[in-house]
């Protein structure tokens, strides 16, 4: 191991070296994966053709000519985040004072008063480096998210002085170096203080020759705490010393100098801290954190600079560089901020769109690695002693939010970050389970305490409290579909069967156990649509979509392992009652059982869209579903823009995706980066501003559905694309399957698609015209392939082969029909139809889907005029019916969207809340009337 040797000043010649040999880094890293389980053996870099070329080489950074204001207001809009799972830290950029503000996810007190500002996470450290540049000129600093680094560059004096940082997951260490163009110029004070000291928090901060200790416990559950800080000058003098409270060191006239931090507290991951009751005694077993701390630090002291930067970036590309995207923008002149000011107008609005999307991986990369705590609320950025919300974990769409783009913009291990957590938690989560069997099913208790595990909703890293009503237990299958995500995108069997499918399982047998009969069907009793004010109800839409895909796909697992569990049979007789998808009579897909027309129940604005979780991020209302999905597009389109919550404008990027309609995923994009985002790029959750990062995680995942879908296993490409993204690429995104996509584009065309199967199977493949296209591998052989209808493809892959598929023959849309209306209903078997119809249209079609059907029946095609009297017997049967117009082209191409209406028998029958006067328990008692807006 090289010892740290301190090098000599090298100012700017080492700054552009370390950027340009990035560029080429990105070509020749085969670093050994160091994570688990996960063990991809091709990355992108590796292996893909490499047909389709990076962007053009620009740099992803956010830049600024200020640093930011030495202010709790500084921190949430401009100070520049970086973390490694550990630790995460808030770069403010100071010449006169720097301050690094510093998180540790296990510093926690009491969270009793749940809400807005009620204790829980804490500020760990301050850290100040005095410098007293007062009157600097040339000033920059910037987070280069290809590289994970971040600089401050400045002139004071005729002197060149530049800091680099970065946090490293593999030395558990942030590390700084401090620069001078001129040798012995550089002084400097380090002063790490403890913020919000007294009130339940001691400590002290001493110094003792190159290194300063900051340590002291929190008293509610006992957290003692630890952060060291060593300081490695090359040159100069160094000096340690210390008050009654405050150790610095103070580095005098050297060259250079390196400083590295880490931290730590007593925290551990075991099922023990959710267990033991008393909140003091939770971790009174674990050593204190002081020799891991030095370990740590040691450990990394031990290596040169240049090394750990070299570890550093290696594990950081890893996954950063696995996808690029590059929207044709230009690299902007403006500084971030006025980047930000400037959208959506802005020359540069492309490249602020490009930038997100790579912030939002950035940021997860940052706050989730596996054996840390995963990203919180605020992810692993906190200044305050009273963060929003405790810096909670929600289950109820935050904390899943925050893991979507781990699988999609591939990189799935992140959640082995997660893994850790919930393997600590769910001991106490089966007791809860148990618990809710006696209680609300106890006929179905198993005495032996074998009741699965039941979904928390908000939890932190000290408790998981149990049930709460803002929430059904669908919250426990939503987690458990993360679960699948992570093996369905990777396709690691031992994945499958050591990790996935145990939580899967377990979470279908509380289910299985919960759910009553209710007229034949399955219904959670009691349930919950997240957040929405009518609670403790029965079978809410969010409920049984999440059972019944947690159901479903336990049970594609355990046909994969071949599997005999002794649930399983329940669970295939259950699958089928579990009534997952209700359409109201607006045409919409219903959120409560109770609910007629869309809005009668709730808030028709809510910023949850729970009742759409099976279009996304499930996969139950997908292509094969077109009827549902005509559903959820009018329960889009209902729910309204009005909403200015950063995570619910970042979720309907997706679900606009999901439907295929690029404009409207493009429109919440929009919103989100001109009303939410701060300057630098944090979501700011509904102004305040108030930070929270799952919009930032959401965003991401977002773009990510617009570019690349996979449900139902068909690999879709470009989607969603609106006409602001004519021309582009990316590379790199995964799709369920293993299979690693790239694409590139232009006037709205792909002209190249390569898929690479790391795992092998088939890849059923859409693009318009896919099957007129060329389909060769990597090396330019020929590829069979078994077409269905112009669009989709099978291709029997092999593992490692990349399949590149070009002259993909242009596709005129159909422009669908609109104003589809039914006229009269002269007789009751007869309807009277008419829509407007469109110019490229030869024919039309009609379809209809009855009451809950997921898919149409034909009732006539060839129809050359835009009006038709529907004529069948059973009109005076069905109930309700959803009618559909398609425009076919002379070529025989149908479009892809069309125009819908509802047919109901009794009409018009427009009053809220009716209800038959059975006994069901779907029926709104007057209670819950009163308490539905
Ligand atoms: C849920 C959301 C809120 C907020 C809070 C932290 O309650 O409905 O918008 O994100 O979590």
């Amino acid at each position: 191991m090289t010892l740290w040797t301190p090098s000599q000043n090298e100012f700017s010649g080492e700054m552009m070296f370390v950027r340009k040999s990035m560029t080429a880094a990105f070509a020749v890293f085969t670093l050994a994966w160091t994570g688990i389980a996960f063990a991809p053996e091709l990355s992108a870099v590796e292996s893909s053709s490499g047909l389709i070329a990076e962007g053009p080489g620009k740099d992803l950074r956010l830049w600024y000519d200020a640093p930011a204001p030495d202010s709790n207001a500084g921190w949430v809009d401009r100070s520049i985040p970086m973390g490694n799972g550990y630790m995460g830290a808030n770069v403010f950029g100071g010449t006169a004072s720097e301050r690094i503000q510093i998180t540790e996810n296990s510093l926690y007190d009491s969270t009793e008063g749940r809400g807005l500002r009620h204790g829980g996470l804490n500020n760990f450290a301050e850290v100040f480096l005095d410098f007293g540049h007062n009157n600097v000129s040339n000033y920059e600093r910037e987070l280069n998210l290809s590289e994970g680094v971040s600089h401050v560059r400045y002139q004071q004096d005729g002197v060149e002085y530049s800091r680099e940082y970065f946090t490293s997951y593999p030395d558990k260490v942030m590390a700084i170096r401090l620069s001078a163009s001129k040798a012995g110029t550089l002084s400097f004070t380090l002063r790490p203080t403890i913020p919000f000291l007294g009130s339940g928090k001691s400590g002290s901060v001493v110094a003792k020759d190159d290194t300063i200790t900051l340590s002291g416990v929190m008293s509610y559950f006992n957290v003692k705490y630890e952060g060291q800080f060593k300081v490695i000058p090359a040159g100069g003098t160094m000096k340690a010393a210390n008050t009654k409270s405050q150790g610095t060191i103070t580095v005098s006239d050297a060259d250079s100098a390196v400083i590295l931090l880490a931290v730590g507290t007593n925290y551990q991951f075991d099922p023990k801290v959710f267990l033991t009751t008393e909140n003091a005694d939770k971790l009174s077993s674990f050593p204190h954190p002081h020799a891991k701390v030095t370990r740590y630090l040691g450990d990394a002291a031990a290596k040169s600079y240049q090394q750990l930067l070299a570890n550093h970036q290696a594990d950081y590309t890893k996954l950063y560089g696995r996808v690029s995207l590059d929207l044709s923008a230009a690299e902007p002149t403006i500084c971030t901020d006025e980047l930000i000011d400037s959208y959506p107008d802005g020359e540069s609005s492309r490249y602020l769109e490009e930038l997100a999307f790579q912030f939002g991986r950035y940021l997860l990369i940052c706050s989730s690695r596996a054996g840390t705590l995963p990203p919180h609320l605020q992810g692993i950025w906190n200044v305050y002693s009273d963060p929003p919300w405790a810096s909670q974990y929600l289950h109820d769409t935050n904390l899943q939010m925050a893991y979507a783009p781990a699988f999609c913009a591939n990189m799935p291990e992140l959640f082995e970050c997660y893994l850790g957590y919930f393997n600590a938690f769910v001991p106490r989560q089966r007791l809860h389970a148990t618990q809710y069997i006696k209680e609300f099913n106890p006929s179905q208790l198993d005495p032996g305490g074998d009741n699965g595990w039941a979904g928390p909703f908000w939890t932190n890293p000290y408790n998981v409290p149990g049930r709460s009503i803002v929430a059904g237990f669908g919250t426990g299958s939503w987690i458990a579909q993360m679960f699948w995500d992570y093996y369905d995108y990777t396709r690691d069997p031992s994945l499958l069967a050591d990790k996935v499918y145990p939580v899967m399982y377990d979470q279908a047998n509380f289910v299985s156990r919960f759910v009553k009969d209710v007229d034949g069907i399955l219904l959670a009793n009691p349930s919950s649509s997240p957040e929405q004010k009518l609670r403790n109800t029965v079978g809410t839409t969010f409920d049984q979509q999440m059972f019944y895909e947690n159901h479903h796909n336990t049970l594609t697992a355990a046909e994969i392992l071949g599997r005999s569990d002794s649930r399983l049979s329940t669970l295939k007789t259950q699958l089928p009652l579990l009534d997952p998808i209700q359409i109201g009579k607006s045409g919409q897909i219903k959120e409560f059982r109770q609910e007629q027309y869309y809005g009668e129940i709730g808030d028709p604005a809510h910023r949850h869209t729970s009742m759409l979780l099976g279009l996304y991020p499930g996969q139950l209302i997908n292509d094969t579903t077109p009827a549902w999905l005509d559903a959820a597009k009018v329960s889009l389109t209902k729910r309204t823009n009005k909403s200015n919550i950063g995570w619910s404008r970042a979720e309907r990027i997706a679900m606009w995706a999901r439907v295929h309609d690029g404009e409207e995923a493009y429109s919440f994009y929009e919103a989100l980066l001109g009303g939410n985002y701060l300057h630098n790029l944090f979501n700011d959750h509904r102004g305040g501003p108030l930070f929270q990062a799952d919009a930032n995680y959401g965003a991401t995942a977002g773009v990510a559905e617009m570019l690349l879908q996979s449900q139902d296993h068909v690999v879709a490409p470009l989607t969603a694309m609106p006409a602001a993204w004519s021309q582009g690429s990316y590379q790199g995104l995964l799709a369920r399957g293993n299979f690693e996509v790239s694409a590139q584009w232009t006037g709205g065309h792909a002209s190249q698609l390569e898929v690479l199967s790391k795992s092998g199977g088939d890849l059923d493949l859409r693009y318009p015209n896919v099957a007129q296209a060329m389909i060769k591998t990597a090396e330019g052989q020929a590829v069979d392939f078994v077409a269905k209808g112009s669009d989709q493809v099978r291709i029997k892959t092999t593992k490692g082969q990349t399949y590149v598929v070009t002259d993909i023959p242009v596709c005129i849309p159909v422009i669908a029909p609109t104003n589809l209306k039914i006229n009269k209903e002269s007789a009751i078997d007869e309807i009277q139809l008419s829509w407007t119809g469109t110019a490229n249209a030869a024919s039309y079609k009609l379809y209809r889907a009855v009451g809950n059907a997921p898919d149409y029946e034909l009732i006539a095609s060839d129809i050359t005029v835009t009006d038709f009297v529907y004529k069948s017997a059973d009109l005076e049967q069905v109930d309700q019916m959803t009618i559909k117009v398609t425009a076919v082209h002379a070529d025989g191409r149908e479009s892809n969207q069309g125009a819908t209406v509802i047919r109901l028998l009794d009409r018009p029958r427009r009053q809220a809340l009716q209800y038959d006067d059975t006994d069901s328990p779907c029926r709104l008692r007057e209670s819950e009337i009163n308490n539905t807006r």
